[in-house]
């Protein structure tokens, strides 16, 4: 086997060590440390903690269009908000920072300059709660499949650690390698309970999970992975420590053909809230109403 490559880099230092474009190809991944700071990652922390409070508001998983909030009943903890999609077309904290020139920095040297988004997403592992994304691909979620071509070249995910990130607080993992290892019959994978890590079924499915690591990274950290790299699980056994991810995905503009423009040869491009792009939801132009998904009452007015 050749020689590994590190897969933890600083900012500041990307632009004269470029092992770290071979690194992520090689490995599937790359941690890059320091490439925010410390206020602008308390100024983000203020927004997640506010959009918390407003996904605490809702009986339930509640959509607008693109913006989604995951609401969940967890047996330990009660009411919990899991996760949301989208709120950079109301939070202009975390707008910029999926726009802001390191991200262009960091995404160029991998997928151009013509960048579309198609992830926008927060996640929180409340302490105590049995909160996790059971081991997958995100091969998965990119459906469907004809609109995402040469997906394992144009396509970069990005996690943002908006706290501290380690074992103890629910570090997701990555199994590194794993983008090259085959093992396409589990591709789709999503386990049936939402609160397991399934390490186990990787193991049934053949896949050697011993190489497993956890994604330590200190607030301000940036980690990438392609859409076959395996990774998720971990779970928040602290009592008291929040772990906040922003999790934004890119894909070579060419090779989409759904999500929201971000960057145009080189230059950010602004969100529309108004006329919004095709991402996921498949009826963003007929439901244009806030909904709560699985009531009866799919017109439900919220908020006022
Ligand atoms: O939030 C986490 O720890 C897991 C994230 C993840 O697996 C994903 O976004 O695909």
């Amino acid at each position: 086997m050749t020689d590994l490559l590190p897969t933890r880099y600083r900012y500041a230092d990307l632009a004269t060590d470029r092992r770290w474009i071979d690194a992520y190809w090689q490995s599937g991944y790359v941690i890059i440390e320091a490439v925010f700071n410390a206020d602008e990652i308390s100024r983000m922390q203020l927004r997640f903690d506010r959009w918390y409070a407003e996904g605490m508001r809702h009986p339930s998983t509640f959509r607008h269009q693109n913006k989604i909030i995951w609401i969940e009943e967890d047996a330990q903890v009660g009411k919990i908000v899991r996760g949301m999609q989208w709120p950079s077309y109301e939070d202009d904290v975390l707008d910029a920072v999926r726009t802001d020139a390191r991200m262009l920095a960091i995404l160029e040297p991998l997928i151009g300059g013509d960048i579309k988004q198609i992830i926008n997403q927060l996640h929180w592992k409340t302490p105590g709660a049995r909160v996790t994304w059971g081991m997958h691909r995100d091969v998965r979620s990119r459906k469907p499949a004809e609109a995402f071509r040469e997906l394992a070249t144009s396509y970069v995910q990005t996690g943002l650690a908006v706290d501290r990130h380690w074992a103890g607080n629910g570090a997701m993992k990555i199994l590194p390698r794993s983008h090259r290892l085959g093992c396409d019959a589990m591709n789709d994978f999503a386990p049936k309970d939402p609160a397991a890590t399934a390490e186990k079924d990787w193991q049934d499915a053949g896949v050697d999970m011993s190489q497993l690591i956890d994604v330590v990274m200190p607030a301000g950290s940036v980690a990438l992975w392609t859409p076959f790299t395996i990774h998720g699980g971990g779970i928040n056994t602290t009592t008291d420590n929040a772990r906040r991810l922003y999790i934004n995905g890119y894909v070579k503009a060419s090779n989409c053909d759904r999500g929201e423009w971000t960057f145009r040869e080189g230059k950010p491009v602004a969100l529309d809230q108004a006329n919004q792009a095709l991402v996921q939801f498949d009826e963003i132009t007929t439901k244009t109403h806030a909904f709560y998904p699985g009531r009866d009452d799919h017109t439900a007015k919220v908020g006022d």
